[in-house]
């Protein structure tokens, strides 16, 4: 057809009363810090256009969580980034959960869903604490540390592989894949194309670790080729959702639990109240969540022209949802800028929301909850030994270095 694209999406024009903010999401002063960016994309109105790249924006909580709510308007099927799947060829084959949409997606989640189930999670639940445990003797010992490498990739990375089941641990080229994969939702910018340049060295590696005869028999790799055995889906297809597990399962943790370390350091009051109550773990996690959003934004197509809270979406508008923005809405978050480890925060968007929602966050939290009792229990005090500098990244937020001290409770 003859409507105009940019990039690799169709270019829709600005719907009528939709206001026109000329600013790129993906720069990396918005990507390192975006809270001013966020305010300001929420202030403007529940929907922006933005012209560098012809597409709507969201960054209102409602709006957010309708886009993100209703499958059948805003696909998935047509890629989570700014690609246009049924324009251009992705860069690897679609995933078989992010990126496909009912009916089949119900057949590939039924299995993620039974493999990361409460149960095998619970079953991970003492290694983990052992795993953290000692991690947190180490720092201590260390004293200053960057807290980055030393702590939140360090623990995910020693736990996570393994209950996935791999024999082989590479934690670097793990990381390295998600940063791939996460910055290739973006623009063709300097992030995307660093991150792809690993591509040869990273990519082979990680299909060869999605092979049944790589993985150990007890993990949630096995499960998923346990359902392959009975029919539920093909070999093929219990690759593709062991790659699933290794695209996903890594950075975001990375970056939610940095994060949270952050938070902890930026707010010693919140600290002081986790450690008099280590049964906080778990609520400080949701709210260091919400605070900082990991995943900061994910893209919808709209499938068919609509209205979201009476505003026009026009059909094949790519729209990005800044989950980021929605969890900081002070019209939906009393206080909304102020990280209270006792929030609850419910309905925070950071695992998105609907039939896509995180998969995995039974994992990320028994990986966090471990994490953060040991902390609870053991560190006296978190102090910053230096600034801390955030990584731009297309999809993830997260710490490039955190110099911190600890001190013995
Ligand atoms: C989906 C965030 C940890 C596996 C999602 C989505 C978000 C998200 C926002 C929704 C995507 C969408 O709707 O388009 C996070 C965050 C994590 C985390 C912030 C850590 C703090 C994990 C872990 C795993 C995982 C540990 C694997 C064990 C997945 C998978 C999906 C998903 C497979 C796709 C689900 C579907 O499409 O049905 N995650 N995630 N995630 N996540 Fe996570
Ligand atoms: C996947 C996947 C799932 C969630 C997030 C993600 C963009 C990838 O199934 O490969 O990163």
């Amino acid at each position: 057809d003859s409507a105009k694209r940019v990039g690799e999406h169709v270019a829709i024009p600005p719907p009528d009363g939709v206001p026109v903010w000329d600013i790129d999401p993906y720069g990396d002063d918005v990507l390192a810090h975006p809270e001013a960016y966020y305010a300001e994309l929420r202030a403007r109105g529940p929907f922006v256009y933005i012209p560098r790249y012809a597409l709507l924006a969201c960054g209102r909580y409602p709006e957010t969580r309708e886009v993100f709510s209703d499958w059948q308007r805003f696909v998935s099927s047509r890629g989570v980034g700014l690609t246009d799947f049924k324009l251009e060829k992705p860069w690897r084959p679609p995933s078989i959960i992010l990126e496909v949409d009912p009916p089949y997606h119900a057949r590939t989640r039924a299995v993620m869903t039974r493999a990361m189930s409460p149960r095998a999670v619970a079953a991970l639940k003492s290694s983990f604490q052992d795993a953290a445990d000692a991690l947190v003797d180490r720092l201590l010992e260390k004293g200053t540390f960057d807290a980055v490498p030393d702590l939140a990739e360090a623990y995910p990375t020693s736990v996570f592989p393994r209950a996935v089941g791999l024999t082989e641990v590479d934690p670097r080229r793990l990381i390295d894949y998600g940063a791939m994969v996460f910055n290739a939702l973006g623009p063709d910018n300097v992030l995307r194309r660093n991150a792809m340049a690993k591509g040869p060295d990273v990519v082979p590696w990680i299909m060869e670790q999605c092979r049944r005869e790589r993985l150990a028999p007890d993990g949630f790799g096995a499960t998923i080729y346990a359902a392959a055995d009975s029919g539920e889906i093909t070999p093929d297809e219990a690759a593709m959702l062991v790659r699933s597990l290794l695209s996903a399962g890594v950075d975001t943790t990375v970056s939610g639990i940095g994060s949270t370390i952050w938070c902890l350091a930026m707010y010693p009051a919140e600290l002081e109240r986790l450690k008099a109550n280590p049964r906080l773990a778990q609520p400080a996690f949701e709210e260091a969540l919400r605070f900082t959003s990991p995943v900061h934004s994910f893209c919808r197509t709209a499938n068919q022209a609509t209205t979201v809270n009476g505003v026009p979406i026009p059909q094949d508008a790519k729209i990005l949802c800044v989950l980021g923005a929605a969890n900081l809405d002070p019209d939906h978050w009393p206080t909304a800028d102020r990280f209270d480890i006792t929030r609850r925060p419910i309905g925070h968007l950071a695992f998105g929301v609907g039939i896509h929602g995180c998969v995995g966050q039974n994992v990320a939290r028994a990986e966090a909850d471990a994490l953060l009792t040991a902390i609870a229990n053991k560190v006296g005090s978190i102090a910053l030994a230096g600034d801390p500098v955030w990584r731009p990244g297309n999809a993830i937020h997260a710490l490039e270095r955190l110099p911190l001290t600890f001190k013995a409770k």
